[in-house]
């Protein structure tokens, strides 16, 4: 299999984050890549696909605002990270927004999600590292693997959130589209919904997003994620959220991956995206699902058995110690 990354990947390095009232270290820190690496081995450079498969999903005046936050945070004379601390939750309008304390709540959802100095060159490189995976399933290659670090799948077409600030699992399956594939699909198993990505794709029948999580009642990002949510108009029936209780281990999660396989099939895509997290690990410091490294060869495997051509795309997982082995075992089932 394939595997693509890209070291730029690692320049965004916050230093903390918001947790609990106080300031805590960044949980989606760059060691994550490094466990990883150590467990997969060598891994291939991405191409350059310009900036093109990124607009393809997010609005031009979003992907500008990235671009130019860190900068403007430090000419507003501020040290760190930039961090957003109002929104315009109550009455958004469409006025001209000059501060850039006014844009990061116009642009972000969470405050969870600093922006530092080389937060936008990282997140470039992770896009091209998730466009190169899919390019290389759509000249042929039965699976690869893009080892994408920031996440992706809790970011929209103009927000960031969710450490998240460039959906990569939307990003590969827009290229997919935009590459002739009729039908695309994404399969999404981090321990938290991807609201991000069903939000891209909420009124589209082209893609269909289909989702284990932990239950939005109890779990970030809360307001996301209910199993009632199937999408509209033309993407009504097109998306699928199967949220799960803390605690659930193996077999229940095995049984949901399935109902949401059969889901899939129905859909019969050309293309399988699959956002991968391993913060359903039972050791997971932030998540509550008992899975084991063993079961990730297993869950891959029941995925690998239904024949589409997949890209893998990675998401969150934050016990760093443990992730490369989880990716590895993940990975062995295909
Ligand atoms: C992609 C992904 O898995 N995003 C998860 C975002 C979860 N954010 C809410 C939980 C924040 C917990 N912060 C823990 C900090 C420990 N230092
Ligand atoms: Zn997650």
């Amino acid at each position: 299999m394939r595997l693509y990354f890209d070291p730029r990947q690692l320049l965004h390095a916050p230093a903390v984050e918001l947790h609990n009232g106080s300031f805590c270290a960044y949980a989606e820190t760059p060691q994550r890549v490094e466990s990883i690496l150590r467990a997969i081995g060598p891994t291939d450079l991405p191409g350059d696909f310009g900036e093109g498969p990124i607009l393809a999903v997010h609005d031009s005046d979003y992907v500008a605002f990235l671009k130019s936050a860190h900068a403007r945070w430090q000419q507003a004379g501020r040290p760190g990270d930039a961090i957003p601390y109002v929104w315009p939750v109550v009455h958004r309008r469409q006025i001209a927004l000059s501060r850039i304390d006014a844009l990061l709540g116009r642009y972000s959802f969470d405050a969870t999600t600093p922006i530092a100095e080389r937060t936008w060159d990282a997140l470039y490189a992770n896009a091209q590292t998730a466009v190169a995976a899919a390019q290389t399933v759509l000249d042929g290659e039965s699976a690869a693997f893009a080892l994408c670090r920031p996440p992706g799948h809790h970011c929209g077409r103009d927000y960031y959130g969710g450490y998240c600030h460039l959906n990569v699992a939307a990003i590969a399956a827009q290229r997919a589209r935009d590459r002739g594939v009729e039908r695309v699909a994404i399969l999404d198993i981090d321990y938290h919904h991807g609201n991000g990505t069903q939000d891209i794709f909420w009124e589209r029948g082209d893609v269909f997003y289909a989702s284990l999580h932990a239950d939005p009642a109890s779990d970030y990002p809360f307001y996301w994620g209910h199993a009632d949510e199937a999408g509209v108009g033309q993407g009504a029936g097109a998306n699928l959220n199967l949220p799960l209780p803390q605690g659930t281990s193996v077999d229940a999660f095995r049984a949901a991956q399935a109902d949401a396989l059969e889901s899939i099939a129905r859909f019969a895509p050309g293309l399988l995206v699959i956002s991968f997290g391993a913060d359903t690990w039972e050791g997971d410091p932030i998540s509550h699902f008992k899975l084991s490294t063993s079961d990730y060869a297993l869950l891959a495997a029941d995925i690998a058995a239904c024949g589409w051509p997949t890209v893998i795309v990675m998401e969150g997982g934050y016990a760093v110690d443990a992730l490369g082995e989880n990716v590895a075992a993940f990975l062995s089932g295909f």
